[in-house]
């Protein structure tokens, strides 16, 4: 893709700040902010395969200072970068059981942050690309006082923000604020995300299917019958491709732009799955929808479900429209559940 000169993430935030006369520039600071967090755990990221050769004994670090676990300095990096700007009145992070309330003197706003910060973190250590996922709400509780946990529970369609940042062979930013999707790779020669990604549209269907195929026994019948029947026929003349990374921001940001599907499904030892409804499955199904594709749980739309608990699971089947609506066919016309 080739990369639109110069057009900054702060660039592209401003501009779509100007095309919504109502906007109060608030999101754009938002964003800017989760820009920075973004670069400064990308460069902690890329450092860390470094961490064993180069001396740090994983406790102290050359300059003294204390080497934490690549995720704790993710969330605690986050959480900095977002508690002084005035815009949250909540947090809540995969990192931490409960809500996060800002601190006392902070001053309160009319928004909400979910983040998982750095999902898939057990793969670092093989090099494999890992990612940030947020989602952003408004306030729905009453008053200016600090949010609560209902602030966090809202259903996904609510969301005006989503997004990720996949630390691969490059470290890309993607966000949408519902209308059209953006993505933007750092450039690490001037530390500055250019537009790289310019309204991705997630093909109609694809060629490529995702999911641990380990746990195949356990799957419902209508998933087994499903991928029986992909690799027994074609697209587009060629054999479907079985892909699977691993690291949930890796494999869906490869479906959002190649295309097929991706699926962690609900099985016979966990009927509700494996990925967090609040703060993976929402954010990545208000991306994919907006960039025209689909996500849902095998049944229901995924930015329909009312969150129960922070942290609660739920099965999801995210992709091409034409590829979900698909196995959700053989699942609904299985007999038996397994
Ligand atoms: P499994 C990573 O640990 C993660 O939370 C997601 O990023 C990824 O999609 C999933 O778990 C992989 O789980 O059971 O296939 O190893």
């Amino acid at each position: 893709m080739a990369l639109k000169r110069f057009m900054t993430l702060p660039r592209h935030i401003l501009e779509g700040e100007k095309a919504h006369p109502e906007a109060t520039g608030e999101l754009s600071s938002i964003l800017l902010q989760l820009g920075l967090a973004a670069k400064l755990i990308s460069l902690e990221v890329n450092k860390a395969g470094l961490a064993n050769i180069i001396g740090f004994t994983g406790q102290e670090n050359v300059h003294g200072e204390q080497v934490k676990k690549l995720d704790i300095f993710a969330h605690e990096m986050l959480i900095k970068a977002m508690d002084h700007g005035g815009h949250f009145c909540v947090m809540a992070s995969e990192e931490e059981e409960d809500i996060i309330h800002l601190p006392p003197n902070k001053k309160i706003g009319k928004y909400v942050l979910l983040f998982d910060p750095l999902d898939g973190s057990s793969n670092i250590d093989a090099n494999i690309s890992i990612g940030t996922i947020f989602s952003i709400y408004k306030r729905i509780s009453p008053g200016n006082g600090p949010g609560n946990l209902e602030d966090c529970l809202q259903q996904g369609y609510k969301q005006e923000v989503a997004g990720y940042i996949v630390y691969g062979s490059s470290t890309i930013f993607v966000y949408t604020a519902g209308h059209g999707v953006y993505g933007f790779t750092l450039d690490p020669a001037f530390g500055e995300f250019l537009l790289s990604h310019d309204n991705i549209r997630i093909p109609k269907s694809g060629r490529i299917y995702s999911l641990n195929e380990g746990n195949y026994f356990s799957w419902p019948k209508g998933l087994k019958d499903y991928i029986k029947y992909l690799q027994a026929n074609y697209y587009n003349g060629k054999p479907y491709q079985a892909r699977y990374v691993g690291s949930m921001v890796a494999d869906i940001h490869r479906t959002l732009l190649y295309g097929g599907i991706f699926i962690y499904p609900g099985d016979r030892r966990n009927p509700k799955g494996k990925l967090r409804l609040c703060y993976e499955c929402n954010p990545m199904a208000f991306i994919v929808e907006a960039a025209g594709g689909r996500a849902t749980d095998g049944k229901e739309r995924i930015l329909d479900k009312k969150p129960e608990s922070l942290h609660e699971r739920s099965p999801i089947y995210i992709g091409s429209e034409d590829d979900v609506l698909l196995v959700e066919k053989f699942l609904r016309e299985s007999r038996e559940a397994y």
